[in-house]
């Protein structure tokens, strides 16, 4: 079905109107419906509520779709709508009391600790205290008059033309309404048509939530929104913003009187949505919003709805069809989005802790594969090259005053967004991510020198539009090494594509400058004699009967070795800076090693602290494991097995981002029944009817988690053969829940040393993988107990491999 002349079958076809919801016409439905619904969330009723609208997105450019009759919303955000203006977040004076909070941790008495935060409370946070709010940037809503009594509604999203689509019959008359939102055309279109002529008619109004907004008329067809945003903590204004609608009509008329437009009598109507800000980069916001506007109106106003949804459906599927999953297929399929995660929260899982317990809630396989798919929907949705990254809630966002500002959170929230970036083949997406490095070099370069007088560049645990990089909100807000984590993701981009123009030029500049600040920032442990973070905290936990403040925290030590490892690699291959190599490699001897506890569990602090079975939301000391590489039977067993025993103490998820980090944790583990449960779990307990992961409120993070968890439950690649080289070894289905997934196939995965990798299994075993080497690279591939190695590759072959690893 594409395009609204198809739309006739669709609006009267059985399949999708009430009528098929019985049981009968079921029978007679079954086929075309299940394989028509494979990738589409959809529904029977309109959304009531913004959590249950459907959401578009290019990037730069969102909306949510409600899907309404008579009165339609679509909620719409730019991605550099925020609160507040340039400025640097360090407080004045804030490197003047370092020395003294490190002597007061290291006292370490109680009153000495109470003593170092309340003075880095007070000396050292960032000013102002908070980093400033994404926003919301307007609403278009729809009048339909005589819409009220519907029938053969259905609202649904395709995942695969990234269109959210809304049909329904008025006295017989069949309407289709079509939104999309164009990375290439970067505009949202709307498209409203009835194969009726002349029975098109609406009236359309634009208003947005920020009280200096204005909308008025120009000409006979289009809206103008207007304003500056306030920001209500500090009562400054900002970034000035304006939105355009241009109304195109087939037949008809379109009319306007004061800020309302009217459709009479149209086949069709298209709608132009464009917007824009005064954002010109995190330094400056000088740019002219209208003219930006006026712009990509005029970009798109003369190109037919037709050739606008061709060239987005062609840019999106680009992206999104690298990759096909079928995990099988139920009953469960056929009923709409929301009845479907009804079932599995009714079926609720019992959270015991610890445990071993499994869950063999299989019903309805062919969810697990739609939200795995969503969330690469959501970040092809959510960031695309020379757009903002995706940040707490990817792009979507109707509150002004978000939850957590919906920032940039980097002690978990941030990176999990990218997760799925390499691994299931949208590196596109990555870029974001890493223009927003190259910001934070310099920001972050500033909050070095001024905080603690290192070189290099240092980020907290946030950042926002205007790059802060000094610690915010409370004790919680200093941890040092959130820099040292996005540069993982860097190294990661560079092994699983092999592109040594992108090492050279961005990654090593930026993994070079962050080691600088640790050389710099790391100070010696008097007793042990070893380099350690200090002050510094693992995230956002106090251990029991202490302050929150710790030196040398697992996790902290962890991203600093890894970081100085691709460091140290990558120089070595780019033959550079020799003598720095040789300082980094003293310093990383140095490092405060991980350490097992009295419990046999990896210590999460310093000192053997643990509590057993603290079943905390973050898995910071487990990062080596997930998303790192570092943790494997190969390395060290002994810390393998202590991480395990970690592991099995944090149980089951809360949050929903801490559901989809424990999936792929578990799937590292090679404990397929586990990581399935928290699957289950994350979308029974944390999951909305629109998909939407929830933290507490809607939280995009866990979507993205999860999506990724969902192929390491599949494909594994962190085993490196030879270190010398990009010589890895790839786990085929090495955590494959066998009872929910017995049957299945996922095409188009990548694996680190540039390999693109295709499986079907049958009854739970494997039945064939291809293997396609893309850079050459040798390859070891595992499937259970055996290895096949492929010591030289041919670029641009496919290596077919049966169950038995045979090469065919
Ligand atoms: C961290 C988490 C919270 C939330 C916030 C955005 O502070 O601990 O659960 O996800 O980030």
């Amino acid at each position: 079905m594409s395009g609204p002349l198809s739309f006739v079958a669709r609006v009267f076809n059985p399949c999708v109107s009430r009528v098929c919801l019985g049981a009968a016409a079921l029978m007679s439905c079954v086929v075309p419906q299940v394989i028509a619904n494979d990738l589409k969330l959809w529904y029977a009723q309109p959304a009531v509520k913004w959590e249950e609208a459907l959401p578009v997105g290019s990037g730069r450019l969102g909306a949510m779709v409600f899907g309404g009759t008579a009165a339609e919303r679509i909620q719409f955000n730019e991605d550099t709508l925020w609160t507040g203006h340039p400025r640097d977040y360090v407080r004045p004076g804030a490197g003047e009391v370092l020395e003294e909070i490190r002597r007061l941790i290291n006292e370490g008495t109680e009153e000495s600790l109470k003593k170092s935060e309340d003075l880095f409370r007070e000396r050292m946070m960032s000013d102002p205290r908070r980093q400033k709010a994404y926003q919301p940037f307007g609403d278009l809503r729809l009048t339909f008059p005589g819409h009220d009594d519907v029938a053969d509604y259905r609202r649904e999203l395709d995942l695969d033309t990234a269109i959210a689509k809304t049909t329904y019959s008025v006295n017989g008359t069949g309407y289709e309404r079509e939104v999309f939102a164009s990375y290439p055309d970067n505009a949202i279109i709307v498209n409203i048509a009835s194969p009726a002529n002349g029975k098109v008619n609406f009236s359309l109004k634009m208003d947005s939530p920020h009280k200096t907004s204005k909308t008025e008329g120009e000409g006979d067809n289009t809206l103008v929104l207007t304003g500056q945003v306030h920001d209500p903590i500090d009562d400054t204004m900002g970034l000035r913003f304006q939105s355009r609608v241009k109304v195109i009509t087939s037949g008809g008329d379109v009319t306007r009187s004061g800020d309302t437009l009217t459709v009479a009598n149209a086949n069709s109507a298209t709608l132009l949505l464009v917007a824009a800000t005064s954002f010109v980069n995190w330094q400056d916001i000088s740019g002219d919003p209208a003219a930006k506007a006026q712009a990509h109106l005029a970009k798109v106003e003369s190109k037919p709805y037709q050739a606008l949804r061709t060239d987005h459906i062609a840019d999106h599927q680009k992206l999104f069809r690298r990759v096909t999953i079928d995990l099988g297929t139920s009953e469960a399929a056929k009923l709409p989005t929301n009845e479907r995660i009804n079932i599995v929260r009714r079926q609720s899982v019992p959270t015991t802790r610890p445990t071993t317990q499994t869950t063999s809630l299989d019903a309805d396989p062919q969810l697990a594969a739609l939200y795995f798919q969503y969330g690469r929907y959501m970040l092809i949705g959510a960031s695309r090259p020379g757009t903002q990254p995706a940040n707490l809630q990817g792009v979507w966002n109707e509150l002004m005053n978000p939850p957590w500002e919906s920032k940039f959170t980097t002690n978990i929230n941030f990176q999990m967004n990218y997760w799925p970036a390499e691994l299931t083949n949208i590196s596109e997406t990555h870029e974001p991510m890493f223009d927003i490095i190259d910001d934070l070099r310099v920001s972050g370069a500033r909050t070095a020198k001024a905080m603690y007088a290192s070189r290099g560049w240092v980020l907290h645990h946030n950042t926002d539009l205007w790059r802060g990089t000094a610690p915010i909100n409370n004790i919680d807000g200093m941890w040092v090494v959130g820099g040292a984590w996005l540069c993982h993701h860097m190294w990661e981009r560079y092994q699983f594509t092999g592109d040594k123009a992108f090492l050279e030029q961005r990654a090593y500049p930026a993994m070079k400058e962050a080691s600088e600040f640790f050389l710099d920032f790391l100070t010696k442990d008097e007793k042990t004699g070893y380099l350690v973070t200090n002050p510094s905290h693992s995230p956002e936990q106090t251990p029991p009967g202490r302050l929150l403040f710790s030196p040398a925290a697992a996790m902290d030590m962890q991203l600093i070795r890894a970081l100085f490892d691709y460091t140290i690699e990558a120089a070595t291959l780019l033959g550079k800076d020799e003598e720095f190599v040789q300082q980094l490699t003293a310093a990383h001897k140095q490092l405060y090693p991980d350490q097992v506890g009295q419990h046999g569990q990896l210590q999460e602090w310093w000192q053997d602290w643990d509590a057993p079975n603290n079943a905390h939301r973050h898995m910071s000391p487990l990062w080596g494991l997930y998303p790192g590489t570092q943790f494997t039977p190969e390395a060290d067993p002994k810390i393998y097995e202590a991480a395990k025993v970690l592991l099995k103490w944090r149980g089951d998820g809360s949050t929903g981002w801490s559901f989809g980090w424990r999936i792929p944790l578990w799937a590292r583990v090679g404990d397929a029944e586990f990581a399935y449960r928290q699957l289950w779990m994350q979308l029974g307990r944390r999951t909305l009817p629109n998909l939407f992961d929830l933290c507490g409120p809607y939280q995009a993070d866990g979507n993205y988690g999860a999506t990724g968890g969902i192929a390491e439950m599949l494909l594994q690649s962190h085993v490196r053969v030879d270190p010398k080289q990009q010589y890895y070894r790839i786990d085929l289905l090495p955590a494959l829940p066998v009872s929910a997934w017995p049957n299945g196939t996922i095409k188009g995965l990548r694996a680190r040393g540039g390999f693109e990798v295709s499986m079907t299994w049958e009854d739970g075993k494997l039945k064939q993988a291809a293997v396609t080497s893309l850079l050459g690279n040798p390859v070891n591939v595992r499937y259970g107990d055996k290895v096949v190695e492929l010591k030289s590759t041919e670029k641009g072959k496919t290596y077919t491999l049966n169950g038995d690893l045979a090469i065919q």
